[in-house]
């Protein structure tokens, strides 16, 4: 057809700490966004269903050991072996909603104590999102929503740590939405966001994570 071409899909990644209600608000964007005729798929970093994935499983469920940078570059691989569908998807027009992305790779290791530009580099050129949207929630709070499983990281002090390194992270074009009103409120936020950021996307090329 003449003239006719795909709108870009949106990359829209959600951040936060845990039990912020990343997971949930995932879900329910993808169902809302896909019901308003916006073509779009969940994604989840680390995807614990690949070859690395399973690795990475093992390590957050303490079945294995692995060293600070190794476990980082794993992470990070993960994403880069996710790149070329995430790109055919973009290009056919799927909006991504990305559950966790390089952000949490940066600020879970660097809460370690491992230098926030060596944790940056693995991530370099990845594809940039469209918005990144902070679930903000107090780890107190947090941990009042039916407390912490038995993983790897899922410690107050801990993860205090990681939420002073994401603070470090942010860029004024982050979304920092308050996540403790309720799930459906905070879910008509998100939409919003979202729907203004695919229409905005449209227009401009994809960009690169440079930082
Ligand atoms: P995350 O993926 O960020 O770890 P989840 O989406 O898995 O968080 O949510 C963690 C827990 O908190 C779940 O039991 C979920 O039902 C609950 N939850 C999520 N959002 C809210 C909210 N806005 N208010 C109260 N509880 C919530
Ligand atoms: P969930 O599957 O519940 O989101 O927990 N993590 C995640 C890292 O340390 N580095 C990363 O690059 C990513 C994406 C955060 C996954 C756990 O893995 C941590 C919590
Ligand atoms: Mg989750």
């Amino acid at each position: 057809m003449m003239g006719s071409t795909i709108r870009r899909g949106t990359l829209i990644v959600l951040e936060g700490c845990d039990r912020s209600g990343k997971s949930t608000q995932a879900r329910m964007l993808v169902d809302s966004l896909t019901q308003e005729g916006h073509p779009s798929k969940l994604m989840r970093f680390p995807d614990r269903t690949t070859t690395l994935g399973k690795t990475i499983n093992d390590y957050l469920t303490s079945a294995v050991e692995m060293s600070d940078q190794a476990i980082h570059l794993l992470f990070s691989a993960n994403r880069w072996e996710a790149m070329k569908q995430m790109e055919a998807d973009l290009n056919a027009g799927t909006t991504l909603v990305v559950d966790r992305y390089a952000f949490s790779g940066v600020a879970f290791t660097a809460a370690k104590g491992l230098d926030l530009q060596w944790c940056k580099n693995p991530d370099t050129g990845l594809y940039a999102p469209d918005v990144t949207i902070y679930m903000d929630l107090p780890v107190d709070e947090a941990m009042r929503r039916g407390g912490f499983g038995e993983e790897r990281y899922e410690k107050e002090d801990f993860q205090n740590k990681v939420g002073q390194v994401f603070m470090q992270l942010r860029t004024p074009e982050w979304k920092i939405v308050d996540a403790s009103p309720s799930i459906d409120s905070v879910h008509t936020t998100l939409l919003d966001i979202a729907k203004t950021t695919i229409d905005r996307a449209a227009k401009s090329p994809l960009q690169r994570l440079q930082w």
